[in-house]
């Protein structure tokens, strides 16, 4: 089963979101596989964004990462990457349509309160970069058959 993974960034941390955001994914029926708060190194900031090392924003994006805890993520589900993105929102949050979560909590784009993988290989690279598999947990919810057809 395809895997993303979500984090939490620390202004949505530290406004109180973690529980609605979390709500939002469970109630789709996504499964929750992998938790944990993570106060982030430089290092796995600077591993976690390498695609936009040259990009202007770069310093002030891995400040902003590492300057406080995060929710660190793996949910599990059909289309989970893809479906996540949509209830994420666009990545500047005076873009992202009403109903997701930067469209409704963000303004800035350096504030977006919520990191997800954007494709299958991200996804993968990500997952082994801030989860051990041993911290990845297969169970079976007891509702699956009322989620899946
Ligand atoms: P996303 O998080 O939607 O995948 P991205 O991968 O293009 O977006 O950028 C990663 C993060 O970098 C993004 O969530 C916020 C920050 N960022 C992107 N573009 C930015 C910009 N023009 N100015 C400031 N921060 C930016
Ligand atoms: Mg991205």
């Amino acid at each position: 089963m395809e895997r993303t993974f979500l984090a939490i960034k620390p202004d949505g941390v530290q406004r109180g979101l973690v529980g609605n955001i979390i709500a939002r994914f469970e109630s789709k029926g996504f499964k929750l596989v992998a938790l944990k708060m993570v106060k982030v190194s430089q290092e796995l900031a600077e591993k976690h964004y390498g695609e936009h090392k040259e990009r202007p924003f770069f310093p002030g994006l891995v400040q902003f990462i590492t300057s406080d805890p995060l929710i660190a993520m793996v949910w599990e589900g059909k289309g989970v990457i893809a479906a996540a993105r949509k209830i994420i929102g666009a990545t500047n949050p005076l873009n992202a349509d009403n109903g997701t979560i930067r469209g409704e909590f963000g303004i800035d784009v350096g504030r977006n309160i919520i990191h997800g993988s954007d494709a299958q290989d991200t996804a993968d690279r990500e997952i082994s970069l801030w989860f051990t598999s041993e911290e990845i947990i297969s169970w079976q919810p007891s509702v699956t058959s009322w989620v899946y057809e």
